[in-house]
C-alpha cells in the first residue's frame, strides 16, 4: 500500500568517497531541511550549509538541494543533503533525518514513488536499474534510451491504435443491426494486420534489447583435444584455459565474459566428452553436460583432421548430449591441417582454425545470426518480462484475427483485443499487480 510518509536513505554506495548523499522524499522533506539546515534552501538551488544535529552542533557541512513537489524525481518534496562520503558522517545525518520523522527507505522505493506518482512508467523505472547495473557501454546506452521513454512510447503508440480499434469493434457489437456491415469492411482486416506487423517489429527490437541486457551463454563442447580451450583463448583474447596436446587437459568448467559487437556472452570451456573411467574425468563430463543443459548455444568443436572420414557420425555422437531443441553450431576446427571437401554433413557448420585464426570472424557472425542479433545501434534495453508480455500480446492478436477470419465474430475478436491490451499494459505498468511491483523494485539499490 502506498502511504504518504517520508522516506530517507543514503543514496551513495557504502564505503568512503568524496561525497555522500542522503536523500529524503515526502511531506516532511521541507521541515527536515528547516531543522537540519536552519532554513529552507531556495528551490533547486545548490546551497552551501552546515548540517546540525538536535543540539545545534554541526555534523557536517555540504550542499543542500530542495526540490518541491511535483518537480522532483519522486514527484514529492525531495531534499538532498550532499555531505562528505564517510560512513560515520552519513549515518549521523541519516539518523538525524530519521529522528525528525522519516523512515528508512526500502530498496527502489524512490523509483517506486516516481512510478506511483506517474513521473515515469514501469519500463522507465526498470531502465534506471538497468543503467546502474549495465555491464557494457552498449547496455548502458540502451538503458538510457529506455529510460528516456523510447521503448514505452512504441508500446503506447500500438496501445493507442489498439484502443481506437477496440472502440470501433465494440461499437459494432453494440449496434447489432449494423454489425454485419461494419464487420465486413475489408479495412478491418487491414487494421488488424497493421497492428500485428507493428507488434512483431516491436517484439523483435525488444528481443535485441533483452539480449543486450541479459546476454547469453555459449558452451564449447566436443571430444578431448578437439581445440575447445584453444578456441576459448582465441575468443577471450587471453590465456584463459590451459592448452596442451594431452587429451583431457581441461577437467573443470572455465568461464569468461566476452562481447561480440556489444553482445554480452558468457563463454564456457568444458572437459571433453568421453567414456570416462577415472572419477575426476567422470565428474568433468557430468559438469560439461550440466553446462550444456543451461546454455543458450552449444558450439560442437570437432577436430576435422582427425574425424573427416566419419564426420556425420562423430557429430551425431556429440548431438546425443544435447537436449531437444538446443541451439548448436558445429565448428570444424584445425582446418589448417586439412583441406578436403565436406560432403554430407547435415548440420550447419563453420570451418575454423584456432592456430591461424581462420574462420573466427565468420564464427562470430554466425553466432550473432543464430541469436538474431543485428547490432546494438539504436537498441533500447528490455527484459525477459517485456518480451514475454509482447509474445502474449501478439498471440492474442493473431488468435483474434484467425477466429474473426473463420467465424466473423466481433465478440471473440473484441475479447482477444482486450487480452492484447492487457498484455501491453503490463509492460508499461498500466496493469500491474502489487506482487509484480514488489518483485521489480526490491531488486533496486537502496536510495534509488
Ligand atoms: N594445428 C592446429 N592445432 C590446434 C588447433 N586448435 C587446437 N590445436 C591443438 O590441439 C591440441 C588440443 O587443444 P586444446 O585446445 O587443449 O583442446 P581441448 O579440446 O581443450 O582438449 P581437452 O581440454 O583435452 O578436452 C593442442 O595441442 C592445440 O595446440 C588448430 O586449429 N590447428
Ligand atoms: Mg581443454
Amino acid at each position: 500500500m502506498y502511504t504518504k510518509d517520508t522516506i530517507a536513505a543514503i543514496a551513495t554506495p557504502p564505503g568512503k568517497g568524496g561525497i555522500g548523499i542522503v536523500r529524503v522524499s515526502g511531506p516532511l522533506a521541507a521541515s527536515t531541511a528547516n531543522l537540519i539546515l536552519g532554513s529552507l534552501p531556495a528551490e533547486r538551488v545548490a546551497t552551501l550549509s552546515k548540517f546540525f544535529d538536535q543540539d545545534g552542533i554541526a555534523i557536517d557541512q555540504g550542499i543542500a538541494l530542495f526540490y518541491p513537489a511535483p518537480h522532483s524525481f519522486t514527484g514529492e518534496d525531495v531534499l538532498e543533503l550532499q555531505g562528505h562520503g564517510g560512513p560515520v558522517v552519513l549515518n549521523l545525518i541519516l539518523s538525524r533525518v530519521v529522528k525528525i520523522g522519516a523512515r528508512l527507505a526500502r530498496p527502489g522505493e524512490f523509483s517506486e514513488r516516481a512510478y506511483l506518482n506517474d513521473k515515469i512508467d514501469l519500463t522507465q523505472a526498470e531502465a534506471i536499474a538497468d543503467l546502474i547495473d549495465s555491464a557494457t557501454v552498449n547496455a548502458a546506452r540502451g538503458a538510457l534510451r529506455s529510460m528516456q521513454g523510447q521503448f514505452s512510447s512504441r508500446v503506447r503508440q500500438i496501445t493507442d491504435a489498439l484502443v481506437e480499434f477496440r472502440m470501433f469493434i465494440e461499437a459494432a457489437i453494440d449496434f447489432p443491426e449494423e454489425e454485419i456491415d461494419f464487420l465486413q469492411d475489408p479495412g478491418l482486416i487491414r487494421r488488424i494486420d497493421t497492428l500485428i506487423s507493428d507488434l512483431r517489429a516491436l517484439s523483435k527490437d525488444a528481443t535485441q534489447g533483452a539480449l543486450l541486457r541479459e546476454g547469453f551463454t555459449i558452451v564449447l563442447a566436443g571430444r578431448p583435444n578437439a581445440g575447445k580451450s584453444s578456441l576459448m583463448n582465441q575468443l577471450t583474447g587471453k590465456d584463459t584455459s590451459i592448452v596442451t596436446d594431452i587429451s583431457g587437459t581441461t577437467r573443470d568448467i572455465v568461464d569468461e565474459h566476452i562481447q561480440i559487437d556489444g553482445l554480452p556472452i558468457k563463454l564456457v570451456d568444458t572437459a571433453g566428452l568421453q567414456q570416462a573411467e577415472d572419477p575426476i574425468e567422470m565428474e568433468g563430463v557430468r559438469r560439461t553436460l550440466e553446462q550444456i543443459d543451461k546454455s543458450e548455444l552449444v558450439l560442437l568443436i570437432v577436430d576435422v583432421e582427425a574425424h573427416h572420414q566419419h564426420l556425420a557420425k562423430h557429430v551425431d555422437m556429440l548431438m546425443t548430449e544435447l537436449s531437444d531443441g538446443s541451439k548448436y553450431l558445429v565448428v570444424l576446427n584445425k582446418s589448417d591441417l586439412w583441406c578436403g571437401e565436406i560432403i554430407d554433413l547435415p548440420h550447419e557448420y563453420v570451418f575454423a582454425s584456432t592456430k591461424t585464426s581462420d574462420g573466427l570472424d565468420e564464427l562470430k557472425d554466425r553466432i550473432k545470426s543464430i541469436m538474431n542479433y543485428s547490432g546494438s545501434e539504436g537498441v533500447f534495453i528490455a527484459r525477459a518480462r517485456h518480451t514475454d508480455a509482447l509474445r502474449r500480446a501478439l498471440e492474442a492478436l493473431e488468435r483474434g484475427k484467425l477466429v474473426f477470419d473463420q467465424r466473423g465474430s466481433g465478440d471473440l475478436l473484441a475479447e482477444d483485443l482486450r487480452a492484447t491490451q492487457t498484455a501491453l499494459g503490463e509492460i508499461t505498468g498500466d496493469y500491474s499487480s502489487d506482487d509484480l511491483l514488489g518483485k521489480i523494485f526490491s531488486t533496486f539499490c537502496i536510495g534509488k
